[in-house]
């Protein structure tokens, strides 16, 4: 396959792209290929639109997708609301893995059409049936060469404050997940919160896994497991391999206590993921006025030379009514929310939903737009970052791997004046 005459998010000028046998063959200035090749059949004409490598969505939880109003709607739009709805969920009615599994690969097709194919999702581990483990393990056997899904074992009701909490963690960890995940805000205390995290970290060395934590995910300026958590990964070597997500009481921590963390968070070199659409929707809702917007400081973090990654969290489930797996509305949402909306920061954002991501999933080989790496791109339909952003470009070529997964035809309108 060809792609002629395409940008190259990063690079100057236009360009041919060979892909041959799942891997960038040959990238070079454009018209400089042979004419017999043009005629090929597999030529995609590209007409300067920007290829890049695929967007990645950092945190997702899959089991949970398009279960929005069974048995009813999140009243309130509260975090707490949505795991007591979702608690109903699961207790009271037979969970089916070929039910979860279709939900999670209709959500990946959403997400597919918006050119995502690498996928980091949580799956609720207290949820003692383990169905959602099976359905998420075994889908990501399915869909294996067309996107790739890393697993996290998520303790949505807690590890400590559950009798079987750890053991939970160990079924899940032994059944093959990825990934530890924990939940210390949630747990009935700081101690518990505390222990949980090193629980975590042990059970990450002894599988050898990333962690990723929902951490500080509530508006409490005293909700400090974010220290714990980059402490613990940097006296262990882990940061590279660790996430804190969410951390929204980042935004309710006072400056002093703020400027000394972020030397921790630096040194620990652990990644961040932020889901501003969800958060600035489930967050300060107890608030009146002022009401905080719920995040954590993504643009500070990112001036500090830290690594932000902007997800997802939710397609229409007891948390997010919304979402149809387009990472752009996210991030649309989040150069707002965090005031990202100057010229510098404009011209990079696509980073935040794609080679951040790439980092905090520790992907290597398989991403990027270079000769010799896997042929795993999109195409969008726009030049660059702002005029994407500023459009919310449809994703016109999706190809993982050098395998087509997604093809658009952009709708044209005809304005009659
Ligand atoms: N569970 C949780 O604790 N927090 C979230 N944002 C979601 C599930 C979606
Ligand atoms: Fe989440």
């Amino acid at each position: 396959m060809i792609i002629r005459n395409c940008r190259i998010r990063g690079k100057e000028g236009l360009f041919d792209v060979v892909c041959e046998n799942g891997i960038f063959q040959k990238i070079t200035p454009h018209k400089s290929i042979l004419e017999e090749a043009m005629e090929e059949e597999n030529v995609f004409e590209a007409e300067g639109r920007m290829m890049m490598p695929p967007f990645v969505e950092p945190h997702i939880h899959l089991d949970c997708v398009l279960t929005a109003g069974i048995p009813h709607y999140n009243m309130s739009g509260t975090l707490f609301e949505g795991i007591s709805t979702w608690h109903e969920y699961k207790t009271t009615q037979p969970l089916v893995v070929s039910e979860i599994k279709e939900r999670a690969k209709e959500a990946l097709r959403l997400m597919a059409e918006h050119g995502v194919q690498f996928v980091r999702t949580h799956v609720d581990v207290t949820e003692t049936s383990f169905k959602g483990v099976e359905a998420l393990l075994e889908l990501k056997e399915e869909m294996k060469g067309t996107i790739e899904i890393q697993t996290i074992a998520f303790p949505q009701n807690g590890i400590m404050s559950l009798k079987n909490g750890k053991e939970l963690m160990i079924r899940a960890m032994d059944m093959g997940i990825d990934c530890v995940g924990g939940i210390p805000h949630y747990e009935y205390t700081r101690e518990y919160g505390l222990e949980s995290l090193k629980f975590i970290f042990d059970l990450a060395e002894k599988y050898d896994a990333c962690v990723d934590v929902h951490c500080d995910e509530i508006d409490d300026g005293q909700s400090r497991f974010l220290e714990t958590l980059a402490t613990m990964a940097w006296e262990r070597g882990w940061g590279k391999r660790t996430v804190a997500a969410h951390t929204c009481a980042m935004g309710s921590y006072n400056d002093a206590y703020c400027s000394k963390l972020f030397r921790l968070l630096k040194d620990s070199e652990i990644n961040f993921n932020s889901c501003p659409a969800a958060s600035t929707h489930l967050q300060g809702r107890i608030d009146t006025f002022p009401k905080r917007r719920g995040i954590t400081r993504i643009k500070e973090l990112s001036e500090a030379g830290m690594n932000v990654a902007l997800g997802q969290d939710s397609i229409s489930d007891p948390w997010y009514p919304l979402g149809v797996g387009n990472l752009l509305r996210v991030l649309e949402m989040g150069v707002h929310v965090a005031q990202m909306t100057g010229y510098e920061d404009l011209r990079h954002c696509l980073d935040f939903i794609s080679t951040n991501g790439a980092k905090n999933l520790c992907l290597d080989q398989e991403y990027g737009i270079e000769e010799g790496k896997d042929a795993s791109f999109i195409l969008l339909d726009g030049k660059n970052d702002m005029e994407v952003l500023r459009f919310l470009s449809p994703v016109v070529l999706s190809v993982h791997k050098g395998k087509t997964i997604v093809e658009k035809i952009p709708a044209k309108a005809k304005v009659l004046f």
